[in-house]
């Protein structure tokens, strides 16, 4: 049977973007298998369960994928946080997320992040093939989960979509995200996509709305018949301004992630010798 004709699993259901994304597929009639370490506090749509479980549980992520065709990975860490708390559920939960979906030939949307490429300088516009740059233990895991996907696609021919979400919030908040905002209503669409599409392969999305100071260009987006119809831009008069006064935040794409213990003084390679950096 076709992914799209099989159940979804969503995992982080109970995290904020998981509780968007159920109300919408929820509302669009996906039958949908919810899991999450924390309770699911919100009212149940008519097509769908859920499961208290942790990422670090193997057998419990292989039964609660049996016979889904689409795994949306929404789970784990979703913060810059040391590296012993994103080991269990970012890099073990992962792999366990991978074998479920080798196992019941699954396509794993992946909740990547612009954390995964965030030491890139703002004033350069990048595309989806672009190096990895992580700035935190939590870019890093989401660097590996693209990596492990790649692996997936390669060896198992398991589909996967990297998200690479900017800010998925309700309204942006200050200077960087008029480039990184992306809307609800653009991420519960480009999901839906993602869950639809008759064939993926192993693709990239930008995950930010239509916004005219976006940091990134080319990706897979028309691959899977999605757009963005939203747009930051309309905020720029007011957060235009927002700026952190933080050289090192406002320099990098990855923002307060790149800052975040940030050691290394104050000259880079480029600035020193002028070598690509
Ligand atoms: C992310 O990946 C985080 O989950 C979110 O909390 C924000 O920090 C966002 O990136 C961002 O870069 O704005």
């Amino acid at each position: 049977m076709p992914p799209q004709s099989r159940p979804v699993l969503l995992t982080g259901a109970s995290g904020a973007l998981g509780r968007v994304l159920t109300r919408a597929l929820g509302a669009q009639g996906l039958a949908l298998r919810l899991t999450d370490i924390a309770p699911f506090p919100d009212p149940m749509p008519p097509d769908a369960s859920f499961t208290r479980a942790d990422l670090a549980d193997g057998v419990a992520m292989l039964r609660l994928a049996e016979g889904c065709g689409t795994i949306l990975h929404f789970g784990g860490v979703s913060v810059d946080r040391p590296f012993e708390e994103v080991l269990g559920p970012n890099l073990r939960g992962l792999y366990h997320i991978y074998e479920a979906a080798r196992r019941e030939r699954s396509r794993v949307v992946f909740a990547s992040s612009n954390h995964s490429i965030g030491f890139h300088e703002r004033g350069e516009r990048l595309d989806h093939d672009c190096q990895l740059r992580p700035d935190s233990y939590y870019g890093l895991s989401k660097a590996y989960g693209e990596l492990m996907g790649r692996l997936y696609w390669d060896k198992h021919g398991v589909e996967s979509v990297f998200l690479r979400i900017g800010s998925c919030f309700p309204e942006p908040v200050d200077a960087r995200m008029l480039a990184t905002w992306l809307s609800y209503d653009d991420l519960c669409r480009l999901v839906a996509r993602c869950v639809l599409a008759e064939r993926t392969g192993c693709a990239v999305v930008w995950g930010n709305s239509a916004n005219a100071r976006s940091f990134w260009g080319e990706d897979a987006r028309a691959r899977l018949g999605w757009a963005p119809q939203d747009s930051a831009d309309g905020f720029a008069g007011q957060l235009a301004g927002k700026l952190s006064g933080d050289p090192v935040i406002e320099r990098y794409q990855g923002g307060a992630y790149c800052a975040n213990g940030y050691s290394r003084g104050e000259a880079s390679p480029a600035d020193l010798f002028g070598w690509p950096d």
